[in-house]
């Protein structure tokens, strides 16, 4: 289990538009399913020899504001890279191509995502917004927010996980675009990055668009820096899953007995973020089982893979997607990139 990429029903098509769903309300989170379901993920991942949590267990209320924090760090490079490239190049984009509709997968607060927001209701005022997010309280209150800001827009957010197939409102207006940025792609594995993206692409038309924000391979300690932060609000960041999983799953994991660790793994293209055991411990999931950690023991909490353009290419093409578009920078240093995509 461990990133969100050996999970969820991969070849499951993510178009629903078939299906008669009207805006559902959003659910109290969790409801005892989704708890039954979290439990038996969270105990899968325990059991590998190297243990895992899937990263999407970190967005509880707390953990998407410790996130916001992260992205205001002055090492966490990702989200100001990533803004300056939208800056510069989203408004002329979005009012060429006047989307009708801008489905968000991943959206957290929504914060970049007014830069397209703004381009879009100057450009199709009555368009359809559906920022999808795994955070049900945290979409519901970005959402209120976002209503208030952005009166012309129809703001429909969608409670899921994208690891996942999605059911999207069945009249989405289009021309779509589907958006997945922030670099939230780099939870996934290469083959279930392919998968989500092809799922997203099954939902896709003639004339919608994807656009991905991707963060790009670079030097290694600008890139530790950014999952090792001087002040310390990544290690709470990391440290948080262990109390939204005593909390959603009565557990007892005694956090004060693991520190936070993230590495760049340049083989794999990748930073893992794990839990280290300072001590022996043990913690107990109730109907699932007591875990034992040895002194030095991880549990690998996160992977955030980091691209290049060929990787990207490929990874397009595998999902029947063609790399329309392409934009890095801002700076050599902090280079991250925006893709677009359309139907090949
Ligand atoms: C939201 C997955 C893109 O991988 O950089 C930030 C999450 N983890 N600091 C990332 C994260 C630690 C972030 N993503």
């Amino acid at each position: 289990m461990g990133d969100v990429g050996d999970m969820g029903d991969v070849g499951v098509a993510a178009s629903r538009a078939d299906a008669p769903t009207p805006t559902p309300p959003l659910p109290p989170s969790p409801t005892p399913e989704e708890a039954d379901r979290m439990r038996a993920e969270v105990v899968a991942g325990l059991q590998r020899p190297q243990k895992e949590l899937s990263p999407k267990w970190f967005y509880d209320q707390r953990g998407s504001e410790l996130f916001e924090e992260i992205t205001r760090l002055p090492e966490y490079y990702p989200t100001r890279s990533e803004r300056a490239l939208l800056t510069a190049f989203a408004p002329e984009w979005i009012a060429e191509l006047r989307p009708a509709s801008l489905v968000e997968l991943g959206a957290g607060a929504a914060d970049k995502t007014r830069i397209l927001l703004d381009g879009i209701q100057a450009a199709s005022p009555g368009a359809t917004y559906v920022p999808v997010d795994i955070s049900a309280e945290f979409l519901e209150s970005a959402a209120e927010g976002l209503r208030e800001d952005y009166p012309e827009l129809e703001i429909q957010p969608l409670v899921a996980d994208m690891a996942e197939r999605i059911r999207l409102p069945e009249s989405l207006p289009r021309p779509a675009v589907f958006a997945l940025l922030g670099s939230t792609i780099g939870n996934f594995r290469p083959g279930a990055a392919v998968a989500l993206l092809a799922r997203t692409r099954a939902a896709m038309r003639d004339g919608d668009r994807f656009l991905l924000g991707a963060d790009l391979d670079k030097d290694v300690d600008v890139l530790e820096a950014a999952y090792n932060d001087a002040a310390g609000i990544t290690a709470a960041f990391n440290l948080n899953v262990l109390h939204v999983l005593n909390r959603e799953l009565d557990a007892d994991f005694d956090v004060a007995a693991f520190r936070h660790r993230a590495f760049y793994d340049r083989a794999k293209q990748r930073i893992e973020m794990h839990l280290v055991a300072r001590r022996p411990v043990t913690a107990t999931i109730p109907g699932a089982g007591t875990f034992a950690f040895a002194e030095g023991e991880t549990v690998r909490t996160e992977i955030s893979c980091k691209y290049d353009r060929a990787m990207i290419e490929g990874m397009f093409a595998g999902a029947g997607l063609l790399l329309e578009g392409w934009v890095d920078g801002p700076d050599h240093v902090h280079r991250f990139a925006l893709a677009v995509g359309r139907l090949s």
